[in-house]
């Protein structure tokens, strides 16, 4: 069932009805926004995240999400709205993402989607900034004595529909000349099931994924062996509307914050401690000085909000992906050998 709603259209108030009904009506009050107008008149930011996979987007025992995806919702909805508080999660698969961040039922996905120019190009959909780089991988068991991905002529590979990963291995297999039959499983619990039950000799998605799998096996883990080869990009953006430029800047700004916090030592612990700096750069980050918040169409303390509520870039990755034993690498910062570099906020 296809449902379209806010039509993020500056100015324009549109919404069509096709099946299920409405989700949220359009009406650009005055940010500039449309989707921010829309999410401040409902009080809520809804953020289309997976909500099953370790490290990203997973409930924990209270019911709390936890992960870095669901953290990029937080931060948005603490630049956007004032709170962390308010971002909504609203669970998608790897197929309906993109319908769901086409239709208005999310104003924002964060679901480690890999940037691609086809899907940039085609779906009406633009990625404001990276949360994570990563690339696609292959699990195998232990017991298969497997050492490399070129070894793998004739194996069976599960994978999951609609996914990059399906055009990253057909790349790789037939680049090297090599034979595999894929086996695709839409389902998360069902894919991974298959491969821990010998259907597929390997099971291909996101390194970071697989990495996050294997952990989550426990004393199992060494069971399972992620081969060395990394063999695609696979740059994980949250995605927007295309035509809320707006809204775009609001969530790529954001992004620049946590960077620029994180470059400055500014965590969500001692952010009030800097309010008082003499650093320009410091003191139009957190609102003391300039209006970059107003730029924005936001309140001049948006970042002071982001960082204290939700925190810098790094405390992010220490609290979502570290305790999953994966290290930062090139998901550091620029200038501690990695890919993160924020432009300036002035
Ligand atoms: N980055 C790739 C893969 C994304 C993806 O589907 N990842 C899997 C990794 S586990 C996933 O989210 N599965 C959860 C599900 O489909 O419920 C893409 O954008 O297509």
């Amino acid at each position: 069932m296809i449902r379209f709603a806010r039509l993020a259209v500056l100015g324009v108030t549109a919404g069509f009805l096709i099946g299920a009904g409405w989700v949220r009506p359009v009406a650009a009050q005055g940010s500039g926004s449309a989707t921010l107008d829309a999410s401040r008149a409902h009080g809520q930011l809804l953020c289309g995240i997976a909500g099953n996979i370790p490290g990203f987007s997973l409930p924990d025992s209270q019911g709390i999400m936890k992960g870095l995806d669901a953290d990029t919702c937080r931060a948005v909805a603490a630049a956007a709205l004032g709170d962390a508080g308010k971002a909504k999660f609203v669970p998608t698969t790897t197929q309906n993402r993109f319908t769901a961040l086409q239709s208005g039922e999310v104003d924002l996905l964060a679901r480690e989607t890999t940037w691609t120019l086809g899907r940039e190009g085609n779906l009406g959909l633009e990625f404001a900034w990276i949360n994570y780089y990563d690339g696609t991988g292959f699990l195998v068991k232990t017991s298969a004595g497997v050492k490399s991905a070129k070894e793998m002529d004739g194996a069976t590979v599960c994978v999951q529909p609609g996914s990059s990963t399906e055009l990253a291995i057909n790349d790789y297999f037939r680049l090297n000349k090599l034979k595999f039959t894929p086996i695709t499983i839409a389902d998360l619990s069902e894919i991974q099931a298959a491969f821990l039950s010998g259907r597929c000799d390997a099971y291909s998605t996101d390194a970071s994924a697989l990495a996050t799998f294997r952990f989550t096996q426990g004393p199992k883990a060494n069971d399972l062996v992620l081969l060395p080869e990394i063999i695609s990009k696979e740059p994980l953006g949250v995605m927007v509307r295309k035509g809320d430029d707006k809204w775009f800047d609001l969530v790529r700004w954001t992004f620049a914050a946590m960077i620029t916090a994180e470059e400055k030592g500014i965590t969500s612990a001692n952010v009030d401690t800097f309010m008082d700096s003499t650093d320009p750069d410091i003191r139009r980050l957190l609102g003391v000085e300039g209006d970059m918040g107003k730029a924005l169409g936001l309140d001049n303390k948006w970042a002071y909000n982001v960082i204290k509520q939700v925190g810098n870039l790094g405390e992010m990755w220490d609290r979502d992906i570290t305790p999953m034993g994966v290290p930062r690498g090139i998901n550091n910062l620029w200038n501690k050998g990695g890919l993160q570099y924020a432009p300036p906020i002035r």
